[in-house]
């Protein structure tokens, strides 16, 4: 039997099967580990597996026997300088990064990051600026739309959004036609808030701003996926502190940063790495304000800590 993994917990996968929509509670059978992936989960959100049932007195219970392979991923170190990954969701169509200019305050680095891994497993992502309610005076208007401008310039939708106060939750709703919609971000931006403005009636458990460090106390700890409709699904998932970054060179890196890698076409070298070498169209395009220099100090903090790999992970 086929099912989709919408929970798991390390020894236990909540399933549904896919005809039936019947609840399984799964084991998996020995030790599961995916082809050219070391990870801290074999199985994640979102994966189709295949499993056998048991037979149970009261619940619905199996064994995953198999994976199949996944469309995509978003993957990120599991802590620095692992060699194992996590891997957050399988088969995503969109990841929305909730960012907050304050209450917490979301490092762009992190975005950065984040960003560059959805790119390199071709996960089309949007950035949710949650809490805007909290930033209404006019002020902070020019703030924000310097926080937005190069990501708008890179090509990725940002949209403003509020989970209390409901700005903008009827258009992303109306966004959320694709199958599976992950939300990811640090702990205390309002994820969960999110689903549950979305979702009305789900009530899933959201928790409070630490008033010292204005961070989040990771409230949520399992990702878990919310059916809304008809394979169409919502993945919660547990506030990350860091994005490291895995399988990429340095070389590569500008690839997965469309803005900088459409300028590096006119670098005086090919193997330009944009950071020391004379001719160099992306550190052109910087000086002249055509290319974010937000961006570009991320290129440059990402593809030296790859260089050494000792500190991968912010
Ligand atoms: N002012 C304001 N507060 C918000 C908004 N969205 C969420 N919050 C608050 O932020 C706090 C954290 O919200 P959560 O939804 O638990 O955050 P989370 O991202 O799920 O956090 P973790 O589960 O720890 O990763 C709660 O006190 C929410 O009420 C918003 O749009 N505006
Ligand atoms: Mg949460
Ligand atoms: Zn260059």
């Amino acid at each position: 039997m086929k099912a989709i993994v919408i929970k798991g917990t390390g020894s236990w996968y909540r399933v549904e099967e896919l005809e039936t929509h019947d609840i399984y509670n799964c084991r998996i059978r020995g030790k599961m580990r995916m082809a050219g992936i070391r990870s801290t989960n074999p199985i994640t959100v979102g994966d189709i597996v295949n499993f056998d049932v048991e037979t149970s007195e009261k619940d619905l219970v199996g064994v995953i026997t198999s994976v199949d392979k996944r469309r995509n991923y978003v993957i990120r170190r599991a802590i620095n300088l692992s060699k194992e990954s996590h891997i957050i969701a399988a088969n995503v169509d969109m990841a929305y990064l909730v960012a907050t200019i304050d209450f917490p305050m979301t490092n762009t680095e992190f975005i950065d990051r984040f960003i560059v891994s959805c790119e390199m497993y071709r996960v089309p992502v949007t950035i949710l600026l949650n809490k805007i309610d909290l930033f209404k005076h006019e002020d902070y208007r020019e703030f924000i739309d310097e926080f937005k401008a190069p990501y708008l310039a890179a090509g990725y939708n940002v949209i403003e959004v509020s989970a209390v106060e409901g700005t903008n939750i009827k258009e992303l709703d109306a966004l959320m036609s694709d199958n599976i919609s992950l939300f990811a971000g640090n702990s205390g931006v309002g994820k969960s808030t999110l689903i549950n403005a979305l979702v009305p009636g789900l009530n899933i458990k959201s928790g409070e701003i630490s008033e010292m460090h204005k961070t989040g106390k990771h409230t949520t700890t399992f990702s878990e996926m919310f059916k809304i409709g008809d394979n169409k699904y919502l993945v919660d998932t547990p506030g990350i502190k860091g994005f490291g970054l895995l399988d990429v060179s340095k070389e590569e890196l500008a690839m997965y940063m469309p803005d900088l890698f459409g300028r590096s076409r006119e670098c005086g070298f090919a193997n330009c790495t944009h950071t020391h070498e004379p001719k160099c169209a992306v550190k052109d395009a910087v000086k002249s304000g055509e290319l974010s220099a937000v961006r570009y100090d991320s290129y440059v903090k990402m593809a030296s800590d790859l260089e050494d790999d000792k500190v991968n992970y912010r």
